[in-house]
């Protein structure tokens, strides 16, 4: 069984090395794959003087959004041979003690989310702006795609290579914190289950964050656009198209 953790970066060098540390302390079989954009703070070479056997590094040249990191970081992780794959922040918000309980109950569901909100509100260090924000943008999301998961936007998750390979990654248009939602829609539209595990989400102590208000805008807006879309009512969309209507 091969597991993969999935860590995009832009401006990390610190919390990368704190992270992958941590991880090989605690899980020394699962796999690490770093998805750099490029950092200007020298991350990717950081990462490069780590990689072995257990931690490799996919190095792109420009920044262009996490999603786009991570659709990057599914594709080389699938075509190595990974059966659970893991996506977690490399600053330090997400700790790997909770990969445990997740690979648990990951045997039982196909997507497993690390949840921030699933007992009350599990969140350390932030404003409270922040949080209303967070906390309205769940709820929207929840009310917009009718999926039933508290933390929809939350970037901790664990994941089944055949959900993964169940949908159509090309149709994966957001960037920011609308992808981790659309990600969700389209496992459940493809009929993946998802299920929740408690974590509690520590704000990070190092760097800065790179979401904007334009990852905001951005879900607030195309969200509804999933859900009425022309293709949403036939419920193909995010299936893969068949070999020869592909052609
Ligand atoms: N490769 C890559 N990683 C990104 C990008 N934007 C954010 N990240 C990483 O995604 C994770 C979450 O981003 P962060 O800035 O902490 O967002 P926040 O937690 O919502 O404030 C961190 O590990 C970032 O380094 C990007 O454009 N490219
Ligand atoms: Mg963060």
């Amino acid at each position: 069984m091969k597991i993969v953790c999935i860590i995009p970066t832009y401006n990390e060098k610190d919390n990368i090395v704190t992270l992958t540390e941590k991880l090989r302390k605690l899980y020394p079989t699962i796999h690490m794959l770093v998805v750099d954009d490029n950092s200007p703070d020298g991350t990717g070479l950081v990462a490069e003087k780590m990689k072995d056997a257990q931690l490799d590094v996919l190095h792109r040249k420009n920044k262009e959004g996490l999603g786009r990191a991570y659709i990057a970081g599914f594709t080389k992780a699938l075509n190595d041979g990974a059966d659970i794959l893991i996506q977690m922040d490399a600053d330090l918000s997400h700790d790997p003690i909770y990969i445990e309980a997740m690979l648990t109950a990951i045997k039982k569901y196909d997507v497993v989310i690390g949840s921030r909100y699933i007992n009350g509100i599990s969140i350390v260090n932030w404003s409270i702006s922040r949080l209303f924000l967070s906390w309205f943008g769940n709820v929207y999301a929840r009310l917009v795609t009718g999926i039933d998961i508290s933390d929809l936007t939350g970037g901790y998750k664990c994941i089944r290579r055949s959900a993964l390979e169940a949908v159509d990654l090309g149709k994966i248009k957001t960037l920011g914190y609308g992808f981790q939602i659309e990600m969700n829609y389209a496992f459940n539209r493809c009929g993946k289950s998802i299920s929740e595990e408690p974590i509690i989400f520590y704000e990070r102590v190092i760097g800065k964050s790179n979401m904007s208000k334009f990852t905001v805008l951005e879900a607030i807006l195309k969200v509804p656009l999933f859900r009425f879309k022309k293709y949403a009512k036939t419920g193909t969309d995010y299936i893969p198209a068949a070999p020869e209507e592909a052609k």
